[in-house]
């Protein structure tokens, strides 16, 4: 058997190479986050936008145990539509890599992926983090420590608000992961503009989170990422109380059917975006086209320092 190895596209080689700004994407969003069947018109939109914003897409994902960086139309298909695929954090992926598994990559194995090419942008909905009820069961995401070693700008909307989100943010900080608010100095709260919390820095332009990231590389005092947080508009975001009734319901559906581990998110999206008749579901995709679109301009402005 040959010595297992990632596999980057050829566009995606050529872009590294010539030193051309490249984005990564995660795919569990695409089989894990989004309902069939739009979830896969999505993954080829939120390429499109990288690519209308000067950038080369580099969809990350495992097909038959293969890891991929840079998925053609028929990989995206087969994470989009296939019923056996595999959520893969990063413990995950060499396991299933032996198994020849198809799989889908996290925002953990995504940038451990992403970064381990070259990659130095990467563009996602939410992150994941730490769990109510946390104190209890100890579930906190892998993202969390796994941002903490790879170096990497992840620009997402914050996290959901079915995660405990004050706790998210001190387990960042106290991680040593960085977090900007883009033109806001408010932690968003995925499908809501604020989550209410404050963040200690705001950056006003891809050219400014280009220049922090330049000097993070440069300076080494941190191993992990920067996490640049860019909330919604307000009047794009979902109606507050419509989410906050939609919240409650999610968490009494995952507490009456102990529902628990790496499922939970997983069932709580299903549930959002059942229970708001589309609504959610189009407030996801609206977040994961801004966060690509501005990713793809960080990543244009000089964010991998030249070589
Ligand atoms: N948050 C979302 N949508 C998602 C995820 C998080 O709003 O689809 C996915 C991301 O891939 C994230 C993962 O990295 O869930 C975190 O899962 P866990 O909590 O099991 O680590
Ligand atoms: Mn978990």
């Amino acid at each position: 058997m040959s010595e297992p190895r990632i596999r980057v596209s050829g566009e995606v080689n050529d872009a590294l190479a010539a030193g051309r700004p490249v984005v990564a994407l995660e795919s569990t969003i695409i089989s894990h986050g989004l309902p069939q069947p739009d979830n896969l018109r999505v993954a080829r939109e939120i390429e499109q936008v990288v690519r209308a914003h000067g950038a080369v897409p580099a969809t990350v994902g495992m097909v038959a145990g293969e890891i991929l960086v840079g998925l053609d139309d028929d990989a995206l298909t087969r994470l989009a539509t296939g019923d056996e695929v595999a959520k893969l954090s990063v413990r995950d992926v060499p396991i299933a890599a032996a198994r020849g598994a198809d799989g889908a990559t996290t925002v953990a194995s995504t940038s451990a992926i992403a970064a381990s090419v070259g990659i130095e942008v990467f563009a996602t909905g939410g992150l994941g983090g730490v769990h109510r009820q946390a104190g209890e069961t100890f579930d906190e995401s892998a993202d969390l420590v796994t941002l903490a070693r790879i170096p990497i700008v992840v620009v997402c909307a914050g996290v959901k608000s079915i995660l405990d989100v004050g706790a998210t943010l001190e387990r960042l900080e106290t991680l040593g992961v960085g977090v900007v608010g883009y033109r806001t100095a408010r932690f968003p709260g995925f499908f809501v503009t604020d989550s209410g919390f404050d963040l200690d820095w705001r950056l006003d332009s891809a050219e400014e989170v280009a220049a922090a990231w330049r000097a993070h590389r440069a300076f080494g005092v941190s191993p992990g990422a920067l996490v640049v947080a860019n909330p919604l508009p307000e009047d794009q975001q979902l109606d507050r109380e419509l989410h906050d009734r939609v919240l409650a319901e999610g968490l009494a559906i995952v507490e009456r059917d102990a529902v628990t581990g790496k499922e939970v998110t997983p069932v709580l999206l299903a549930h959002f975006h059942s229970a708001t008749g589309g609504a959610s579901l189009a407030t996801n995709i609206r977040i994961i086209l801004a966060n690509a679109a501005l990713a793809a301009q960080i990543a244009a402005s000089g964010a991998a320092p030249a070589t």
